[in-house]
């Protein structure tokens, strides 16, 4: 790079810099620096798969849904799912990557998803326990990157959030319908919440000391609250919800401290977190095989999608000359 170069990047740099402290969003068309793209591209794509191979786990219930009002909620509940994902990639394209090559990414598994979604839904109570406690951290942390400071992406938040919100109460109104059942129902209610408590608080990352990417990610507001401070808000938000339920979070260690107002809970398992994520959790390798014949399957779908795309392009043009 020649001096004159050189100059003229470090003057786009303070000017990007400038841009991050006043709260001014980054669009696609702006310069920014390289990493910032990469990172963006990395969390947004990161995020999408998680949108799509989530919805895997409730996919799995939506034959067995207990009446056609669960059913109907929970297929739309799965859309809404897909729906996120395409948002995401739409975001992460303004960036210059194609769809196809972060798809590919997830499906040979270079890319992740999150921890959460390898983990298997045993019965309907999980699928209460999911909205309740996945989308409610889903939540968490996607109301806070409302404020991210790429412009698409926190676009897209947005749109998520409110959908995310009716996600979580139907969650909650299936857990509040079991633990006010019969015994039966209140016992998987509990079942359920033993195993995915644990698992929710690992959604949001490994702790702040350990975290790669939350210095840098919250210098340019990619992240705007860290791993340990989002983890803090939930647990905050959802023990007096499992008050309400009548449920025993299984935490012996939890308590309440009262001089900094916030609830102390006992440590993460992070050996179990950094399994799941280096592929080796109960559903990792049943969840890239499904997702990986879903896109074969779907070849001749995507082919007639196109046809019948170019089809009615001709016939604009016909219609138009
Ligand atoms: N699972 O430096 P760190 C949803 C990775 S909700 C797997 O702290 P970062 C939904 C991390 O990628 C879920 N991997 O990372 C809800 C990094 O590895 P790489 C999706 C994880 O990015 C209901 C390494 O560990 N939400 O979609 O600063 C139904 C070091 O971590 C996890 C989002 O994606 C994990 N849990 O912070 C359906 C929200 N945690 O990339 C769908 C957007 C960390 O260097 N993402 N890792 O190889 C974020 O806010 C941040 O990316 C995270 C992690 C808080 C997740």
């Amino acid at each position: 790079m020649s001096e004159q170069e050189q100059m003229r990047e470090r003057s786009l740099e303070e000017e990007f810099t400038k841009r991050i402290a006043q709260d001014e969003k980054i669009e696609p068309k702006d310069w920014m620096p390289q990493r910032y793209r990469q990172m963006n591209i990395r969390q947004i794509s990161q995020h999408a798969h998680s949108e799509i191979v989530g919805m895997l786990p409730e996919g799995n219930w939506i034959t067995r849904a207990p009446s056609l009002l669960r059913k109907v909620t929970l297929l739309a509940k799965v859309q809404d799912e897909a729906g996120h994902g395409l948002y995401l990639y739409s975001a992460a394209e303004t960036l210059g990557i194609s769809r196809d090559e972060m798809y590919e990414q997830m499906l040979c598994g270079k890319a992740k998803y999150s921890s959460i979604f390898n983990y298997p839904t045993l019965t309907w109570a999980d699928i209460g326990a999911i909205g309740w406690l996945v989308d409610g951290a889903a939540i968490v942390n996607q109301v806070s990157l409302t404020h991210t400071s790429y412009g698409p992406y926190a676009r897209a938040m947005v749109r998520i959030c409110k959908e995310e919100s009716f996600h979580q109460r139907q969650g909650y109104q299936i857990m509040y319908k079991m633990a006010n059942g019969t015994p039966e129902q209140k016992a998987m209610a509990q079942d359920a919440l033993n195993r995915w408590w644990w698992p929710s608080l690992m959604m949001f990352g490994p702790r702040d000391a350990e975290s790669t990417h939350t210095d840098q990610s919250m210098a340019w507001k990619i992240k705007i609250k860290s791993n340990d401070t989002l983890r803090q808000m939930f647990v905050d938000q959802a023990v007096p919800q499992a008050d309400i339920l009548g449920l025993r979070i299984p935490d012996p260690h939890l308590r309440y401290n009262p001089e900094t107002a916030h609830y102390e809970f006992g440590a993460i398992d992070w050996e179990e977190f950094w399994q799941v994520v280096k592929g080796h959790g109960i559903c990792n390798k049943q969840r890239l095989a499904d997702k990986n014949k879903a896109w074969k399957e779907g070849e001749w779908v995507r082919k007639a999608a196109v046809a019948y795309a170019e089809k009615q392009a001709k016939k604009r043009v016909r219609k138009a000359g």
